[in-house]
């Protein structure tokens, strides 16, 4: 049932997408097993920073940080929107746990089977640890937290993951952010900085090829899912970095001029040689711009948390 709706979102989304002018396709779609799994490979490599500055961060700032989250001890709910693997956030769970603080963890994430697996990968390492994880929609799962439960929330928003977003949907995330969130409550969220474009466009056109098959992936899911024809080589990934506006943009441009169908749309579509299709958006930020957006949804600046080579910033807000 909620795969035949999925599914039918996805092919609504790719009508629209390839039907505008100029085409583009959602980068939420980007994560179906085989992207996740490519993802976690441009995690794993040395020119993708922003793992490393985010690890970082929580290695060497972990004392700093728990102390901001929890005034003398207190108790707190840690919320993590989007917690895949949770594999920075252990590093927290591991020293506010071995401080004897009372909390408990609840990851929230779209996938069923990344919160069994992450469940059970805490139960292991950690097994004093109350962990509830939470399947679904973000807004769904906090609005059921915020209505049930008086103890304060810190919740997590990592990786930069809000650089994915248009300034239309940053603005209703925090707004959504600030409605769920009572006063106290805390935010901790991941901002990549604007900084050297060579190292910006290095970890998104890296030379092991991982980011190349993770925006191709996306063809490869039009294929599988909605029975579309289309020939990766008639493509090329391609990147752009403006410093201006701090936007690194993904692209797929078409090398001939051809047409694709899609049986699911029942619908041929064509591309112009070189014409481009728009795939994902992963902004960089500066640290004023990170403040206005606090300030403009409700939150005070309590605290940057940032890397030693400033690549990176973990921003603390409070409601
Ligand atoms: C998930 N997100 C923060 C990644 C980013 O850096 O924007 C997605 C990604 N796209 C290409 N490489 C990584």
């Amino acid at each position: 049932m909620e795969q035949k709706l999925l599914l039918s979102q996805l092919a609504t989304d790719t009508l629209k997408g390839l039907s505008a002018n100029p085409k583009y396709l959602l980068s939420k779609y980007f994560y179906d097993d085989m992207g996740s799994a490519i993802f976690q490979d441009i995690m794993h490599m040395p020119e993708y920073y922003l793992t490393n500055c985010e690890h970082e961060i929580f290695s060497k700032q972990k004392n700093e940080l728990l102390k901001v989250f929890s005034n003398n001890g207190d108790t707190f709910n840690l919320v993590e929107l989007g917690s895949g693997d949770g594999s920075k956030t252990k590093i927290l769970l591991h020293h506010i746990f071995n401080k004897g603080v009372d909390f408990q963890y609840l990851p929230i994430d779209i996938s069923q089977k990344t919160n069994d697996s992450l469940a059970a990968n805490l139960k292991a390492e950690l097994p004093g640890l109350i962990v509830k994880p939470k399947t679904g929609d973000y807004f769904n799962e906090l609005q059921k937290l915020t209505s049930d439960d008086s103890i304060p929330k810190v919740i997590f928003f990592l990786g930069s993951n809000i650089g994915n977003f248009s300034n239309e949907e940053t603005a209703e995330f925090l707004g959504r952010l600030s409605a769920y969130t009572n006063s106290g409550d805390k935010v901790l969220i991941g901002f990549d900085l604007k900084k050297s474009p060579t190292v910006i466009l290095k970890a998104y056109n890296d030379p092991h090829g991982h980011s190349r098959r993770f925006i191709f992936n996306h063809l490869h899911r039009l294929n599988r899912e909605l029975d579309a024809a289309f020939d990766p080589q008639d493509f090329v990934h391609h990147c752009t970095y403006n410093p201006e506006s701090g936007e690194l943009k993904n692209y797929l441009i078409a090398k001939t001029e051809h047409n694709a169908q899609i049986d699911a749309l029942e619908q041929v579509f064509h591309f112009e040689k070189w014409e481009p299709v728009f795939m994902e958006l992963s902004r960089k930020f500066d640290l004023e711009t990170i403040g206005q957006l606090a300030t403009d949804h409700g939150f005070e600046q309590i605290r940057n948390f940032t890397d030693s080579r400033n690549y990176f910033v973990d921003s603390l807000w409070e409601r």
